[in-house]
């Protein structure tokens, strides 16, 4: 096992890696920018390096010098959270040339994945059901005419580097094809350096549902359930459940061998997230994240699994030790995502916090990097909590989060505390009916 870990990352993640690290008797480096010199995960990691200015691309997102603070820490391995890096294959390959270990996927399976076409037909060779559309990239507008015939429109250009919706258009007709793809190729070179685009029949109102994995270096995978991410605003995510209010236990048994038997096949390794889009009972595989990701703790309540340590002796070469039969998931959790933001408006409030009473009791976890007297800097993400319920049932989860958000005291910057209060109190969320249009139209109204 390492002996010490460096955490390329920032706030309440980099606070939950180095607990996975303390608990496992692993000695944790912090780095941070000069912004984030007060901040919680430097206080509490045994070490820290300044690695630059505010701006995350001189600081975070500072290869070399994120890889010289390990080598001069003397640190063997690095874990980078989400976000920044940790979706960069070149800052894998770059961390393995320096004899250090990258707690993630290999490079190549990064890169797979990043591509969404050469993901989609690596699943679909696979036989994980996709959504029926190009078989690779649109070659010219000629070509996606023909699929569009094919699949019936209305249809979807998306960007094969995409990922947040960028790139992403929707044809309702023929007549919208040509503006459609003209777009979309237009927006992913310009986001994404690559105007690579496929074509996807367009699902008027899906799910957002979500598969949680881990893979050993030794052949073993298991699935540790769904997360239903339906509730979103502008691509991002504000609320998730663990599991889905609409997947019964067999639809997620035959799903789970589905996906696992297609990952022991490639020799995927570390802790993944198929991305799925589940309409009229049935799911269509869209994208796979090879990241930890911010709503890993809900899966955590439900399974007794600590998603860290397992990626953390994963990377170390340890077999997970256990099968998919002894994943045993019970009971329901929650997680609201609370944002320094003008819960209305959505503008950012970053500033100094005064008050900071988190809630607690049975059931009951929050993940944040907050203190009173915390200034919230303006440079980065505006996450500022996770607060996570579980229960032995929906109905139980939802009675703690309502309890707990009443409970939670945030004061001298605006959060989006009193949004997700409106949340658990409206019917259709309590009857777990809506779709990834739902949250949109619920605080537009
Ligand atoms: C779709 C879709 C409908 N049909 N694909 C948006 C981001 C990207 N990761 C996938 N996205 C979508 N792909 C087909 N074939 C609708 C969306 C979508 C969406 C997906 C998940 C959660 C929220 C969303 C909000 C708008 C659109």
């Amino acid at each position: 096992m390492f002996k010490k870990i460096l955490i390329a990352n920032r706030g309440e993640i980099a606070l939950r890696v180095l607990r996975a690290c303390r608990e496992l008797g692993i000695a944790s480096v912090a780095v941070h920018s000069t912004a984030d010199a007060d901040a919680m995960h430097v206080r509490l990691a045994d070490e820290s390096v300044c690695i630059g200015p505010p701006l995350a691309r001189d600081s975070y997102l500072n290869m070399p010098a994120i890889i010289s603070a390990a080598l001069i820490t003397g640190a063997e391995a690095i874990h980078p959270g989400y976000g920044f890096l940790s979706e960069n294959a070149a800052f894998a390959e770059m961390v393995e040339a320096h004899n250090l270990v990258f707690i993630g996927p290999t490079a190549q399976h990064i890169r797979m994945m990043g591509d969404k076409i050469t993901a989609k037909s690596t699943m679909a060779d696979l036989g994980v059901p996709l959504v029926p559309g190009s078989v690779g990239e649109l070659a010219s507008l000629e070509e996606a005419r023909s699929v569009a015939d094919k699949i019936m429109y209305p249809v979807l250009i998306k960007a094969a580097a995409g990922g947040g919706g960028r790139g992403m258009k929707v044809a309702r007709a023929a007549d919208e094809l040509e503006a459609a793809w003209r777009e979309a190729r237009a927006e992913a070179g310009a986001a994404f350096g690559n105007n690579a685009v496929y074509m996807e029949k367009y699902l008027d109102k899906p799910r957002h549902i979500e598969l949680q994995i881990l893979a050993d270096n030794h052949g073993e995978v298991v699935h540790i359930g769904e997360r239903d991410c339906s509730l979103q605003r502008r691509h991002q995510k504000v609320l998730e459940e663990a599991g889905s209010p609409v997947i019964s236990a067999a639809q997620r048994d035959e799903l789970g061998r589905t996906v696992t038997t297609a990952l022991k096949r490639i020799g995927y390794r570390n802790a993944g997230t198929l991305e799925f889009l589940y309409q009229d009972g049935q799911f269509a595989f869209i994208e796979m994240n090879t990241r930890l990701q911010v709503e890993h703790p809900i899966s955590e309540m439900i399974s007794g699994i600590d998603l860290v340590r397992e990626q953390i002796r994963i990377a170390a070469g340890e077999k997970l030790g256990y099968t998919q039969d002894d994943v045993v998931l019970s009971g329901h959790a929650i997680e609201c995502r609370i944002t320094a933001e003008d819960p209305e408006s959505f503008a950012p409030s970053p500033g100094r916090v005064e008050v900071f009473h988190p809630p607690g009791g049975l059931g009951v976890r929050v993940d944040s990097g907050l203190y009173a007297g915390y200034r919230v800097p303006p440079h980065y993400d505006s996450l500022i909590a996770k607060l996570i319920t579980y229960g032995r049932t929906r109905e139980e989860a939802i009675a703690r989060m309502k309890r707990a958000l009443r409970e939670f005291v945030i004061t001298g910057i605006k959060t989006t505390i009193p949004l997700h209060q409106r949340i658990l109190e409206a019917p259709d969320f309590v009857a777990g009916d809506y779709t990834i249009h739902w949250l949109e139209r619920f605080v537009a109204g």
